[in-house]
């Protein structure tokens, strides 16, 4: 079953944009910024709540950078695999991950040569269902199901992510 953060944060009733923006200092490319959209999409389809790029990265509602060990929150990540990315609950906005990791952005995870290959969308996803409030997931087939093996592609919402963040927008 779905939960939410203590509190229940939410971005505030009425929201019906969100902007994010990628750190400049970053320079990804556009294979990767489409994963992006697309792991926003899937939340934009269930709720009232629409994504928008925006180049400005200190003004933008949702922050998103790849950056290794420790990166100045208190946070530090811990090279390749265990913490594979963190993001913070409402209206926080940061969404970082580990720059350490074997992202796939492109192509099929479970074919990739490297054992410890994580696919992009499926974490995107996962983590902007925390910037938007969900926390942890019992259901294993859920996106919020705190459990992720490498070389897997999960990106599909469950009826109970749908049904967590329809209670909040
Ligand atoms: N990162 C953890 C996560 O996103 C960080 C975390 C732990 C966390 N507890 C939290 C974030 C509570 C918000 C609230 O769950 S992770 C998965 C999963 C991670 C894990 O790198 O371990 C995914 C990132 F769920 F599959 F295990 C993405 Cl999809
Ligand atoms: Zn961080
Ligand atoms: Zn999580």
């Amino acid at each position: 079953h779905y939960s939410f953060f203590d509190g229940q944060p939410r971005w505030p009733v009425g929201t019906q944009e969100l902007t994010y923006a990628f750190d400049p200092d970053n320079a990804l490319d556009d294979v990767i910024k489409t994963v992006f959209g697309n792991a926003f999409s899937r939340w934009s389809e269930v709720t009232t709540i629409s994504f928008r790029e925006t180049a400005s990265y200190v003004a933008a509602d949702i922050r998103i950078g790849f950056y290794g060990g420790d990166h100045g929150d208190g946070e530090p990540f811990d090279g390749v695999l265990g913490t594979l990315a963190h993001a913070f609950s409402p209206t926080n906005g940061m969404f970082h991950l580990d720059s350490a990791e074997d992202w796939v952005a492109s192509g099929d995870v479970t074919k990739a040569s490297l054992s410890n290959a994580v696919d992009l969308e499926s974490v995107a996803v996962h983590e902007i269902g925390h910037l938007l409030g969900l926390g942890h997931s019992s259901v294993e087939d859920a996106i919020m199901y705190p459990t992720i093996t490498a070389r897997t592609r999960k990106v599909e919402l469950n009826e109970d992510d749908i049904q967590g963040i329809q209670v909040l927008y």
